[in-house]
Formats: C-alpha cells, sequence, structure tokens
C-alpha cells in the first residue's frame, strides 16, 4: 500500500497484489477486532494517504496535507533550490525522550532553541512541539496519522522506523546526512550507517541506544540476608525474589511485597521487547531476527521463548512478579518502585542504564526511602544487557517531488541537533539558566533531613540546576545523553560534563555487560500487519503467564491467528 515504484510493479506494469490488499476486509470486522488492528489500521491509512498524495500531487499545484510553509498558497517551490526554502515553522513529534517536557520548562527550550537557531541559520522558525505519553507513543502516532495530522519531525524507536522506512512516508536523508555539517565532528559514523536501508538513510540518530540493567534495593538484600554479588544464575535470582515476596523486606509485619515488576511481560511493539525482564527471558528473542547463519526466524515460536514464558508464567504462579506487570506503563512501573509506601512495591527491576541510576535513586530519596541501589551484573543466563537501536528523528516527506522543503527541515532541525554549540547544548542539558547555568550559585537539596545535600558553584562553572518542577531533584539531561552522543561538544562547550557520578557509574556499567540488540526487520508485510502479530503475541502472552494455559495450546492459537502473516514476512526478508 505503499507509494508505487517499480518493485510493486509485474513486467506487463499492472501492480502487483501487495501484503496488505487483503486487509481491507477488515472494515467488516468487529468492533473489537477493528480495535485489535487498530495499529495495523493506522499505518494502512498512513500509506494510502500517501498513495492518495503522490496521485494527486501533480504539475504545479500542491495539494498535499502534509506541506507546510510556503505550499499552503497553492505555490511549489520546485524552482527554487535547497537553501532557498522559507521555512517559518517546524511542527515536531515526542515521546517522552524530551525531558523539558511542559512540566519541566519547554518554553524556555524552545525559545532559546529559535533564537540559537536564527543566529545560526538566518532562519525566523517558530518550533510547535506535541509531546506523546512515552508509553503509547507507537499506538498514538498511528492514530496521528491515520487523522492525516503528520509532523515534520518526529522522534521513531528503531522497531516503528523499521516499520515506517519502505513506506515512502520518511524522507530520504542520505544525501543531506553524507554532506551535513556535523560530519567534520562524528566520531561514531556506524551508528547512522547502521540504520541505512538498502543504502539510504530515512532515519538520524544522534546518539547511541543505551539499554536496562537490573536494579536492586540494597536494603531488601540487607533484610533478607542476600548480597548483589551471590546473585550469578537464574536459580539465585529466582531465590531472591521469592524472598522480597516471602520475607517481608519492607518490614511492616507483612508479606506484601513482590520479587519485581516490569512494564509489561513483553513490550510486543518496541525492540528489544524483552529488556524489562532479561532474567526471564535469557537466551530467548521473541521476535522475528535474523540468526546467526543468517536466515530470518520467527523467534516468538522458538524453544527459548516457550521456556522463558514456563518460567515467567511459575514465577506470576508465585506471586513474585507484579500482577500490574500485565498492564503497567512504565511510569508506573518506576513509581511504585520507589514509591514512598513500600507494601505493594518490588526489590528487583530493570531499567534504563545511566541517567536513570541517578533519578531512581533520587526518586527514593525523596520518598524518603532506603536509598542505595546495586546493578546486578547480569546472570549466567543472561550473558549481557542488550543495547537497543537507536531511536532516529525523522522527516516526513510531503510527496511533491520537490527536496527544498525536507531539506530546510534538515538544515534547520537535524544539522543543528549536533552543531558542537548552542543548539546541541539545548538538545542535550536544556535552556541556559533554567536547567543549567555557568552563573556563581548554590542551592541545598532536601533541607532538613538525612539526604541534604549542599552545592555552591563559581562564576564560569557549568553546573546543571534544579529540576523545574522539582527544587529537590537535580536537572539531568534534555533529550540527548552526554554520554551517547555521537559527535561531541567543542570550543567553549567542550568542557559542559555532567556531573552525576550515579550516572556516569550507570553508563560504565552498562558499557562493560552489553551486546547489541538484533537489527529490526523490514519487509512490506511487516508494515501493513505487524500490529496483527503483536495482538496474537499479547493474547499468547496473557493467556500462557496471568491465565497459565499451556505453553504449546497458546502457541497453536498464534500459529492459527498470525502464522501465515509471519511466513509471508519471513519470505520476504529471507528473499532479500
Ligand atoms: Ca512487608
Ligand atoms: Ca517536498
Amino acid at each position: 500500500m505503499k507509494a508505487l515504484t517499480k518493485k510493486e510493479t509485474n513486467a506487463d506494469g499492472k501492480r502487483k497484489p501487495v501484503a496488505g490488499t487483503k486487509q481491507i476486509s477488515h472494515l467488516q470486522f468487529s468492533k473489537e477486532e477493528l480495535q485489535m488492528k487498530k495499529k495495523l489500521v493506522s499505518v494502512l491509512l498512513a500509506t494510502s494517504m500517501v498513495l492518495s498524495l503522490v496521485a494527486c500531487t501533480g504539475g504545479t499545484e500542491a495539494t498535499s496535507d502534509v506541506a507546510t510553509g510556503t505550499t499552503e498558497g497553492g505555490q511549489t517551490t520546485v524552482e527554487a533550490p535547497a537553501g532557498d526554502y522559507d521555512l517559518t515553522s517546524i511542527k515536531m513529534v515526542v515521546d517522552g525522550t524530551l525531558t523539558a517536557n511542559l512540566d519541566n520548562r519547554q518554553d524556555a527550550f524552545i525559545e532559546q532553541w529559535q533564537e540559537a537557531i536564527k543566529e545560526e541559520t538566518g532562519r525566523d522558525v517558530t518550533l510547535n512541539i506535541n509531546q506523546l505519553d512515552h508509553s503509547g507513543y507507537v499506538d498514538a502516532v498511528g492514530r496521528l496519522f491515520a487523522g492525516g495530522d503528520y509532523p515534520d519531525v518526529m522522534i521513531m524507536p528503531a522497531s516503528m522506523y523499521a516499520q515506517y522506512s519502505s513506506t515512502g512516508i520518511l524522507w530520504d536523508m542520505t544525501d543531506a546526512y553524507n554532506n551535513a555539517e556535523f560530519q567534520s565532528r562524528m566520531e561514531k559514523p556506524e551508528i547512522n550507517e547502521g540504520l541505512k536501508r538498502d543504502g539510504k538513510l530515512y532515519g538520524f540518530s544522534p546518539a547511541y541506544g543505551n539499554g536496562c540493567v537490573t536494579y536492586v534495593k540494597t536494603a531488601w538484600l540487607d533484610a533478607v540476608g542476600l548480597k548483589a554479588s551471590d546473585i550469578k544464575t537464574y536459580d539465585d535470582y529466582y531465590n531472591m525474589l521469592l524472598k522480597f515476596t516471602n520475607e517481608d523486606p519492607d518490614g511492616n509485619g507483612k508479606n506484601d511485597t513482590y520479587g519485581t515488576i516490569a512494564a509489561g511481560f513483553m513490550k510486543t511493539d518496541e525492540a528489544p521487547y524483552i529488556n524489562y525482564l532479561p532474567e526471564f527471558w535469557q537466551d530467548a528473542y521473541p521476535a522475528i531476527y535474523q540468526n546467526e547463519s543468517g536466515e530470518w526466524v520467527d523467534g516468538f515460536t522458538e524453544d527459548a521463548t516457550k521456556q522463558a514464558l514456563v518460567r515467567l508464567q511459575k514465577a506470576y504462579k508465585d506471586g513474585v512478579i507484579d500482577p500490574e506487570t500485565l498492564t503497567a506503563s512504565t511510569k508506573i512501573a518506576r513509581e511504585k518502585y520507589f514509591s514512598n509506601e513500600q507494601s505493594g512495591s518490588s526489590g528487583s527491576f530493570a531499567y534504563w542504564a545511566g541517567t536513570w541510576y541517578q533519578t531512581l535513586t533520587d526518586n527514593l530519596v525523596k520518598n524518603d526511602v532506603d536509598t542505595e541501589l546495586v546493578m546486578l551484573e547480569p546472570i549466567a543466563e543472561v550473558g549481557a544487557y542488550i543495547n537497543r537501536e537507536a531511536p532516529v528523528w525523522v522527516i516526513i516527506d510531503d510527496q511533491d517531488g520537490d527536496n527544498s522543503r525536507e531539506q530546510a527541515i534538515f538544515d534547520t532541525f537535524i544539522d543543528t541537533m549536533l552543531d558542537g554549540g548552542k543548539v546541541q547544548v539545548l538538545w542535550t542539558y536544556g535552556a541556559e539558566d533554567v536547567h543549567w547555568s555557568t552563573k556563581a550559585e548554590s542551592f541545598v537539596l532536601n533541607a532538613g533531613t538525612d539526604n541534604e545535600k549542599s552545592y555552591e558553584y563559581a562564576d564560569g562553572e557549568f553546573h546543571l540546576k534544579q529540576s523545574p518542577n522539582d527544587a529537590n531533584t537535580l536537572w539531568k539531561k534534555n533529550a540527548m545523553d552526554p554520554a551517547l552522543v555521537i559527535a561531541p561538544l567543542v570550543g567553549e562547550y567542550a568542557d559542559f560534563t555532567s556531573t552525576s557520578e550515579l550516572a556516569a557509574q550507570g553508563n560504565l556499567f552498562f558499557v562493560q555487560h552489553c551486546k547489541d540488540a538484533h537489527p529490526s526487520p523490514s519487509c512490506e508485510t511487516l508494515t501493513n500487519e505487524s500490529g496483527t502479530i503483536q495482538d496474537a503475541q499479547n493474547r499468547v502472552i496473557s493467556a500462557v503467564i496471568v491465565e497459565g494455559k499451556d505453553v504449546d495450546a497458546a502457541l497453536a492459537d498464534y500459529e492459527a491467528e498470525a502464522g501465515a502473516i509471519v511466513a509471508q514476512a519471513l519470505s520476504e526478508l529471507n528473499a532479500q
């Protein structure tokens, strides 16, 4: 259903039947089935929108619903060379990656970004940010697209990028990237080289991926007589979870705690899917991936996945996993973890490495809970934590056959993101004198408590300030993690470094204990029908783990629901 290309026509020029055609019949499905297929519908609508844009955009008429700026008056800029495009606004969609959210002075970030852009590019551009909830991001974007509401730029998690990269919706930024100003400072070109599909780059990542590590509450380990260094195998880990569940580690006299909690047993719509419960999934990779012999396979039906599902089924039955894991968002999972009320909380929690080590600790401090967290070395069966593919920034192609608008967006928004200076600082740390400063100042966090901490800075000394929405925590970073970025700050900004010791420890620990995630698959059938596969996977997860259904029976249901689609996807992938 993507824009017609040579690839999709037969020798006689007729359009080949493409995967997804039969999905038109979903319109006759029940409301419930429609709901289940919402992701698919979103993608279909999005891709058919592109098709209709291509069909109706011709000559000098700019009829695109997606077009912004000067094309809106019916005049196109077909003759205009790149660089002359009069870009006046950028509509951006983002998830929780942008830490400078509405509660944290996003207005100041926008204002300073607009000023810096004017200084650097001469362009007067209004930045409009639509920040969507992090947990439901993929669905929310699908709904925006389905409603024809396309941004100019947006962030996409890697698996979403794989899904959309072949649709024609994303602008081919290969040339723009190759000629970008930041290339002279590039330290890790392999990150974006790895994002190319058939040699073309449709999404840009300014940083590498990062991943999750398992944090454990030291006070709970002490309470049940364990040490983190003793947890070496799955049996050790499971024994720890049992003790956290059955031996009252919070000391309130009741067995009202859990071993662990996660945002979902498996995050079926976002690679690497299993990073929130690594000890249970171990060597399983329950998604379509390329195995060691180079063949694309469905890991969801492999024996390793069956064994992982059985481990999770037992853990659920034993009560060591918080049952809210089935539905919890990342926000709910982490808030339960560091809650002031530790009854109902968990001892072990796999979450993002680096900055989050500091943030989780800060929240424990704020909630007056024993604060020490220890990072668990990967147990033997896990071996290494997963370094996810980096999320990317994409530019929406308005399909008018002219690159000047998209090039202007690249130059203004993406190229400046790694300018080594003012704009990169904004993406990395936020707004000057709001999130960070070089002015002399002193302040105290958690004054009058055991966790009181004083900070004092001389004039000219770069430092992070108190978080705008919470004067008792230190601000950490904005959208780009300084430890993960692929091109450095330079000149007067070169010594702007984050001061959090735990974040640095966390990043180092992760780098020492990680392996790269399998690359996300990209083919037409997955673009159109991955929602159906995810729905079938979610039903297996829920049936086996929560309802205690036999794993083989549940996988037979999966095969009946999604088997044909998976087989088609695998055949496309293996033919590439
Ligand atoms: Ca208790
Ligand atoms: Ca265009």
